[in-house]
């Protein structure tokens, strides 16, 4: 409810909460209502105060170059941060300018809190579509899913070439997969595994006309079944996949030589690009690096598809796979040389040109799009695409964009970020004499990846720019050995680059991408009409003739048992039930608060469970009664007056 619509009925929003979170269970005393809000006059004044947050957040939008990342209590961002959790992971939502964390969404992790990795509706998304190999493994190993992942790059979904706040997107390293999270709930609804590649890496969805393919980059050359072989590494490959961003299905891959490392599409819906590392196909990093020039490889969208359409691929391990290497010479792709291993690829938002960070050189190498299809045409050659290769300094890695015409590359050996103009770049290769850099700011330190407000869309607007700081020592007490990674906020509206805020972060923020708050509308609850996230647990409960939202009941069928309750503050609809020691018992609470931000859980001691249940929700959980004895299971999220009276017992009868 609107604050506006809280005080029509004569309510401030914090004595309403207090009635909420009480009300529903109907059990609590009158009295002990005013423990679980304040119902005094402050909570009038403090309504009063912060009435509007969408007015007060207009009043941080300073003159250009004045900005400031102070956003006070109460007051609200102006951005989402979709931030890549690394090696946690993860994905992290934070709020631009203020850089506060808001939100840690479980992704290719396990978390204690929701139960992600551990509640049957986690597992079904995390195995859901992984490959029969794995599947294997994981019961081999006696894991569940996998109990890791490496995060590195969150992209949202477009539409005619800006956020449409649909999905997220982003890859696993560690275990070659690609996810995608629902930015209406907030919360991952599919992941697949890619088969026949090493290390997801580079990630970007389509741009237009829409999201579409997600290009998901395969960095380490293995043996491709059926093309390399085992024991002899120059017959190794690297592949390129697309997914189909809609039902996360492999559309696609292709063969190519090198180690691919990031990509990015381009505005148009014709190309997409990745950079490549590796032309020595080498396995060591002197040998990796020892020519002087590797490659970003172009792939040619509507030739791809021809080709599926001719049948041009060979089926591998049930994708359909082209060959685009360079050798092949195939109408797929083409391998445009640049300098020795570079790293980041980016699109200018003016949809013109593609950046292709230098990391050994240190150049940044411009790629104009609009040449690509006469070097398709075989009308003019790969280096005839280029048309700036700047000098910006020591270990160019990524680059990011205003919207006015600047470019902005973060320079890992030299912490620095540097502002160089993309025209006055194009201008001094061919040779007019002028400067395309226009300033150098240091950053504290070694940054990797950096990001503009809106950046990465046609509506970038050159608001603020972060810079990803891989190291952070000294610039915030000390934590140990292990210290956090550096997170710095630069005001890039005026003239000249102003540092403003900076946080530490913990492992690992790759990546990042900024959106104007409006492009993205969560929803308050979740839908009870929108089951896709309890499904299975809603068809096994119309067999059982339950109805999750009014259940309390416990069905036996042999030595399975089925717990159904509800979560309604401070109780469980069912307070204890028994088992036999060796049953098999799955719980599925359902959450029938229809009020914002009421969330329970359900903890179960002593087996290694917990799990989230957020209002409208259902979760579930399955497990073996090994344990005989009582155990309590408690609602661990704080929910009401009463939240630690909300528990019951399960009794598990000796054999
Ligand atoms: S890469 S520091 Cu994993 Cu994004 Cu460039
Ligand atoms: Cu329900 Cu705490």
């Amino acid at each position: 409810m609107s604050d506006e619509k809280l005080e029509q009925n004569g309510l401030s929003r914090r004595s309403f909460l207090g009635t909420a979170a009480a009300s529903g269970a109907g059990i609590a005393g009158a009295g002990l209502l005013g423990l679980a809000g304040c119902s005094n006059g402050e909570g009038d004044k403090a309504a009063a105060s912060g009435a509007a947050p969408a007015e007060k957040a207009a009043a941080h939008s300073a003159e250009p170059g004045k900005q400031t990342s102070e956003v006070g209590p109460g007051e609200l961002d102006q951005y989402y941060g979709f931030l890549s959790g690394g090696q946690s992971g993860e994905m992290r939502l934070i709020g631009v300018p203020s850089m506060r964390e808001l939100m840690r969404i479980p992704v290719f992790n396990m978390d204690s809190a929701t139960g992600w990795g551990r509640t049957n509706e986690s597992l079904r998304i995390l195995n859901e579509k992984i490959t029969p190999e794995t599947r294997k493994f994981l019961q081999d190993s006696g894991l569940r899913c996998y109990p890791n992942g490496d995060l590195h790059h969150p992209h949202l979904s477009f539409t005619d070439q800006t956020y449409d706040g649909r999905y997220a997107y982003a890859n696993d390293k560690a275990n070659n997969r690609v996810c995608r999270i629902r930015l209406d709930v907030m919360k991952t609804d599919k992941i697949v595994e890619i088969p026949n590649v090493s290390g997801v890496h580079g990630l970007r969805p389509q741009r237009y006309p829409k999201t579409g393919y997600v290009f998901a980059n395969g960095e380490h050359i293995v043996p491709v079944d059926g093309v390399g072989k085992w024991d002899d590494p120059k017959t190794w490959n690297a592949v390129y996949t697309a997914v189909d961003g809609e039902t996360m299905d492999i559309a696609w891959q292709v063969l190519v030589d090198g180690n691919l490392d990031n990509g990015d599409a381009d505005y148009q819906g014709k190309y997409s690009f990745s950079t490549c590392y590796n032309s020595e196909r080498a396995l060591t990093v002197q040998g990796a690096s020892s020519n002087e020039q590797d490659w970003c490889v172009v792939f040619n969208l509507a030739a791809i598809e021809e080709g599926i359409k001719k049948g041009d691929f060979k089926e591998v391990n049930g994708v359909k796979m082209l060959d685009g290497r360079a050798e092949a010479n195939s109408p797929y792709t083409r391998y445009i040389p640049v300098p020795n291993s570079p790293h980041g690829c980016n699109a200018s938002p003016d949809g013109k040109y593609i950046m292709l960070n230098g990391k050994l050189s240190p150049t940044v190498t411009v790629l104009d799009v609009s040449k690509l299809d006469d070097l398709f045409a075989g009308k003019i050659k790969e280096r005839d695409v280029v048309v700036a290769e700047p000098q910006l300094g020591l270990g160019p890695l990524h680059t990011a964009f205003d919207g006015r015409g600047n470019a902005y590359t973060t320079l890992f050996i030299d912490s620095q970020m540097v502002k160089w103009n993309i025209d006055d770049a194009i201008k001094a290769y061919k040779g007019e004499k002028i400067d395309p850099i226009k300033q150098k700011l240091d950053v504290h330190y070694q940054p990797g990846h950096n990001h503009t407000t809106m950046g990465e869309t046609k509506e970038a607007d050159g608001k603020w720019l972060v810079s990803l700081n891989k190291f952070s020592k000294d610039r915030f007490l000390n934590a140990g050995p292990l210290k956090p990674e550096c997170d710095q906020l630069i005001d890039i509206s005026g003239d000249e680059m102003r540092l403003v805020h900076d946080n530490p972060t913990f492992a690992e923020p790759h990546d990042l991408c900024l959106v104007a708050a409006s492009k993205v509308n969560p929803s308050k609850t979740w839908d009870r009409k929108d089951p896709w996230f309890w499904q299975e647990a809603l068809e096994q409960a119309q067999k059982d003739g339950v109805e999750l939202e009014k259940a309390a009941k416990v069905v036996r069928e042999g030595n399975k048992v089925r717990v159904y309750m509800t979560a309604v503050a401070p109780a469980y609809s069912v307070p204890q039930f028994e088992v036999n020691q060796g049953d098999e018992v799955t719980v599925y609470v359902t959450n029938v608060e229809t009020i914002e931000d009421l969330t329970h859980g359900f903890t179960l001691e002593g087996y290694g469970i917990a799990m989230e249940i957020g209002p409208q929700a259902t979760s579930s959980v399955t497990f073996k009664a090994v344990r005989p004895g009582v155990h309590w299971y408690y609602c661990q999220w704080f929910c009401h007056a009463l939240h630690m009276e909300m528990s019951g017992q399960m009794i598990v009868k000796p054999k």
